[in-house]
């Protein structure tokens, strides 16, 4: 990327994020391939937040930290809660993906030990909140998109902080660090729709090194 699209993108996204558009794109198959054989080890289910919401989001994880929620609240287990054995470990073409975007966004040596699975379909959101279940917030956090496209809504370092939208598509990463990784953010409900690879939903994984 050219520093006059970084600076755009930094504009857009804030210091520190950076949009890397179509950064999976040659590898989108082959990492859908890969989401399925995870899945198949550890099922996509419906959270329950701390306040008793189900979560519209399916989810799942591989890694050695695994993102979760139940009415106890917000954390990460080594173990899925549905089967009781460990998370997936996390495949190499992931975790190298990860690396490579975030030194692509100015990261060097970004090794992830979380990667959340979230599967929307239409309707499916997710409300504007913090990543803030990590240890060490220095760390940047590192997203895949493949499928159909959802609206991004990113907003300020205060809750109140008006949202802008940003449109994420399939193969799009974001690296997301600096100033903005305690940033808030969401998802607007997803659209209808129907694409070659991912057919009626959109998945979304999140690399963290969460421990
Ligand atoms: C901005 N997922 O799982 S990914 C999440 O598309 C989550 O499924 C969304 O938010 C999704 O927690 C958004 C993009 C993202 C992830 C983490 C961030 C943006 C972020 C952390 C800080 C700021
Ligand atoms: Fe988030």
């Amino acid at each position: 990327m050219s520093q006059a699209d970084l600076f755009a993108f930094g504009q857009a996204l804030g210091e520190g994020a950076c949009l890397l558009r179509g950064f999976a794109d040659v590898e989108a198959s082959a990492l859908l391939a890969c989401i399925e054989q995870l899945l198949a080890q550890a099922p996509l289910r419906h959270m329950e937040t701390p306040g008793g919401f189900r979560m519209s989001v399916a989810i799942s994880n591989c890694g050695s930290a695994g993102w979760t929620t139940d009415a106890q609240g917000y954390r990460y287990s080594s173990h899925d809660p549905l089967s009781g054995q460990p998370w997936p470990p996390m495949p190499a073409l992931l975790s190298a993906l990860a690396t490579k975007a975030a030194a692509a966004a100015g990261y060097a040596g970004f090794q992830a030990d979380a990667c959340l699975i979230n599967r929307y379909q239409p309707g499916a959101r997710m409300s504007l909140h913090q990543d803030r279940n990590e240890r060490d917030f220095s760390q940047p956090i590192v997203s895949v998109s493949l499928g159909l496209p959802a609206t991004f809504l990113f907003g300020g370092l205060q809750r109140r902080d008006r949202p802008r939208r940003l449109l994420l598509c399939s193969g799009d990463v974001v690296v997301w660090g600096g100033p903005t990784r305690l940033a808030f953010h969401g998802v607007a409900p997803l659209a209808v729709g129907q694409h070659p690879l991912c057919g009626t939903c959109r998945y979304n994984l999140t690399f963290r090194k969460a421990l």
